[in-house]
């Protein structure tokens, strides 16, 4: 209808089930403008909530006169932490064990932080009523870069912590020290670097906010927020406000993108619930934009070492990283809580090595808290971004082509299950045939003699070609070594078919525009042999849906998918037994052929029957002595994670007049091993790669001396738009996970993972034989321009 080429709608079976390119169903209300956002909610008395921010980033509170706004028409209460202290509710607990201001008591930490609350009838009133609430502050000196956070005589930020005298926060290490400086002494080659991956923020479309309705009548609390992981947060809100778990509904309705940003927390969303309890009606909260970018938590801020040991034939023997992290002013990454660097321990990425080590100190300072797992399983992308690039610093080292320092490399397909040298256990992969695959689709050949004669002709653009092979790890449990606040890391599915052979099938885990309505719906169709339009899927409610850990890390297809194909075929277990009562045959006859999607008697193919015949003789013609009905649900705890990755080839000229970056080529060749639904990948990987330019060419959180946030609008803080992305060529091939029930990976974070090296790869290439080892990000045409220079080879 558009004009533009039509995806087959069915391809497979054609039932749109695996592997299929059915359009998304949520589309649907997405493009006609029926969305139903937090700020969408609107109920009958709802009140308004404007935070107070302070313009210091860190000060002493002295007073808060709130009268100025009461005096104001439509001001309804202005609310202090005094107000919560009452209600035990002036704090709370970040995911990682730290105690974090809801409404600031006494001293402010960072810039924007929030001070005190404004209800009123609407929300300009609340909004002019915030800038009449006169806090006097004593201003103290902030301290805003990690390593100046760790000086003798830096300014303590957390005085509320008992005992604490410094700004340290914690210190974490893995693998094994000795080995890896035993490696070092005797390696032909070593090679280190510098390199900062800065703060940046995830920045969705939709920013944060929330719906507090407290019912006196049924003592409920409904709570609609902007969350990425809506039951575990009732289980805090719960833990911490002392109303019973039963009493507390969250909904999470559409939600405009997430990325991580949504699975703290925030203040904000506590202040809305405690208000209309307190004020028994209900109360919006929704966050500008500059509230957001300044306040939400941010993510990366790990200042990195890179090191790597090698023969002088390029295999490597170690990899050592030390790290600095900065968290800002509280605690407060979202994680699984025994992971205080995340994922990290992967930093050995998609190669075979010995040794490795990798050290880490985390620091307080006067800035927005943060840490979060932006497009990230928890701060693999900053993993992966040493490896690739430090592949890179050796392969330049040695002169030899990047390509066969990773060849060399490599964990080999029969290597898997793969131990790696922190002990993480790799389900599958083919690294080498993804990247072949890359480099015959980027015409890399070609490309490497361009780039000479341009070196040849001393041109005014310089052509740099950059890659990256990484490995992902994501579909956090197992419940065992992964919790969030203590609870296990399993997801789950729930399956009802009705009579007339529709189903409904509810999910632990939350969309935000990933397309999950589709695709679980998808699992279903292929396992049940059902039609993908006769499926619905319902998630984001506490009080409908089970209980699951929510959608981050690129965990819901790993966990809870597997949830939802377990769960249907316990569907398909109890659909034979009503076959056979209907085709009047033996139980262990009923054979289901995936193929037609019918159950059929083992040998007479005719007698068959479909999923919908069954679904009706469940319900009117149940079998005696059989449970009446036809559902089932699902607990997953995933045995392991899985190990999605792919081979990413960019092509770049550097212009050496200005500096400016373009892209020639951008080859993006992904293995989520089988694929639920191609064309919802592509958008996954389009979407990715747009952040990964973001972060490599544009993105960053910056403060002044005095703490204030420098990057925090969308005037300052660069997002890359349709016109700064250039035309993706995708590819993929299928490695299956040996675990997972449908054999899936994740792939919704691999592009924004596995890009940022590859892009600051080609920069670096595109000036390597003039010496250059490395560009910091993002890398902007001044920041090219002075490598370009310090090279000699500014025009
Ligand atoms: N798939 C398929 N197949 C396969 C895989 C997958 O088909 N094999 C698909 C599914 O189903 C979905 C998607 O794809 O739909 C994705 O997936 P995954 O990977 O599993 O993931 P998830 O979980 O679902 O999701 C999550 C992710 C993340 S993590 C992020 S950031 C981002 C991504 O997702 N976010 C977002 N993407 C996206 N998109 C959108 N649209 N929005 C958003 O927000 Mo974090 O950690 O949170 O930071």
């Amino acid at each position: 209808e558009d004009g533009g080429p039509q995806p087959e709608k069915h391809c497979g079976h054609g039932r749109g089930g695996m592997g299929e390119e059915v359009r998304r169903k949520e589309d649907q209300r997405f493009i006609t403008g029926r969305g139903n956002y937090v700020d969408d909610v609107k109920k009958p008395g709802m009140l308004h909530c404007e935070l107070v921010r302070s313009p210091h980033a860190h000060a002493r509170i002295e007073e808060i006169d709130g009268s100025r706004a009461m005096d104001m028409d439509g001001v309804v209460a202005v609310l202090t932490a005094e107000d919560l202290l009452e209600y035990d509710l002036a704090t709370m607990p970040t995911l990682m064990d730290d105690t974090q201001d809801v409404l600031v008591n006494d001293k402010v930490k960072f810039q924007s932080q929030e001070v005190a609350a404004v209800i009123a009838e609407d929300r300009y009133v609340a909004k002019d009523g915030a800038e009449k609430v006169d806090v006097t502050y004593d201003v103290l000196d902030p301290v805003v870069d990690a390593d100046d956070a760790l000086e003798d005589d830096a300014p303590l930020i957390r005085e509320d912590i008992e005992d604490k005298e410094d700004n340290h926060i914690f210190d974490w290490e893995t693998g094994d020290e000795e080995a890896t400086a035993q490696a070092f002494e005797e390696a032909d080659v070593t090679v280190e670097e510098e390199m900062f991956y800065q703060r940046l923020h995830p920045a969705p479309i939709e920013t944060c906010g929330a719906v507090g309705d407290y019912d006196p009548g049924k003592d409920k609390l409904t709570v609609h927020m902007t969350s990425q992981a809506p039951h575990i947060h009732r289980t805090l809100f719960a833990q911490v406000s002392g109303i019973p778990e039963h009493k507390i509904r969250i909904v999470s309705p559409d939600v405009g993108g997430g990325f991580g940003n949504k699975v703290p927390i925030y203040p904000g969303y506590v202040v809305a619930a405690a208000a209309s309890y307190v004020l028994e009606q209900p109360v919006k909260w929704v966050e500008e934009r500059s509230e957001n970018i300044q306040t939400t938590g941010f993510a990366r801020d790990y200042d990195m070492t890179g090191e790597i040991a090698a023969t002088e034939d390029g295999e490597i023997l170690a990899v050592r990283t030390d790290v600095l992290a900065n968290h800002g002013a509280y605690n407060a990454a979202a994680q699984p809580s025994k992971f205080p660097a995340g994922f990290f321990n992967i930093f050995t990425g998609s190669y075979d090595i010995d040794a490795a080590y990798a050290s880490l100190s985390a620091a307080y300072t006067n800035t927005a808290p943060g840490g979060i797992a932006y497009r990230c399983s928890f701060r693999v992308t900053e993993a992966v971004y040493l490896i690739e690039r430090m592949v890179k610093v050796l392969a330049d080292e040695l002169e030899v082509d990047p390509t066969e320092i990773r060849r060399k490399n490599f964990i080999q397909p029969e290597q898997f299950p793969y131990e790696s040298p922190t002990g993480w256990n790799y389900d599958s992969g083919d690294y080498e045939s993804a990247l072949d695959l890359a480099l015959e689709m980027a015409e890399y050949e070609e490309y490497r003699e361009e780039q000479q004669r341009r070196i040849e002709n001393d041109a005014d653009k310089l052509l740099g070609i950059g890659i990256s092979s990484f490995t992902e790890v994501v579909g956090a449990g197992p419940g065992k070594t992964c919790d969030i606040a203590g609870v296990e890391m399993f997801d789950s599915a729930e399956i009802r078919i009705h009579p007339t052979g529709k189903a409904t099938v509810r999910v632990g885990v939350q969309t935000q525009g990933q397309g999950h309505e589709t695709t679980f719906a998808q699992i279903v169709a292929e396992e049940l042999g059902m039609d993908v339009d006769d499926i619905v899927v319902e998630h984001g409610d506490t009080d409908t849906d089970p209980y699951g850990l929510g959608t981050y890390g690129s965990r819901s297809t790993p966990v809870a998918g597997a949830a939802t194909a377990v769960a249907s075929r316990k569907v398909r277990d109890k659909a034979k037994t009503i076959a056979a009562n209907e085709l009047e045959a033996d139980e262990g006859d009923i054979e289901w052929d995936r193929e037609s999607g019918e159950f059929h008697v083992a040998g007479a193919p005719d007698r068959s029957i479909t999923i919908t015949e069954i679904a009706a003789g469940a319900y009117m013609n149940n079998p005696a002595g059989e449970e009446p009905g036809l559902e089932a649900v699902n607990y997953y705890d995933p045995p392991e994670m899985t190990y999605p990755f792919g081979s990413y080839v960019v092509v770049v000229e550097v212009d050496r007049e200005t500096g400016e970056v373009e892209f020639e080529k951008f080859v993006a060749v992904d293995d989520c091993g089988n694929r639920i639904n191609p064309m919802v990948i592509e958008g996954q990987i389009h979407g990715g790669l747009a952040q990964g330019i973001g972060t490599a060419m544009m993105e960053h959180v910056t403060y002044d001396d005095n703490g204030n946030v420098t990057g925090g609008d969308f005037m300052n803080y660069l997002l890359p738009t349709a016109m700064e992305i250039p035309e993706f060529e995708t590819g993929h091939t299928v490695t299956p996970s040996p675990h997972h029930p449908i054999g899936a990976k994740g792939v919704g974070e691999s592009p924004t993972v596995g890009s940022p090296p590859a892009i600051v790869n080609a920069v670096v290439d595109a000036m390597a034989h003039a010496g250059v080892s490395h560009v910091e990000m993002p890398m902007t045409p001044d920041v090219v321009w002075e490598a370009l220079d310090e090279a000699g080879l500014a025009q």
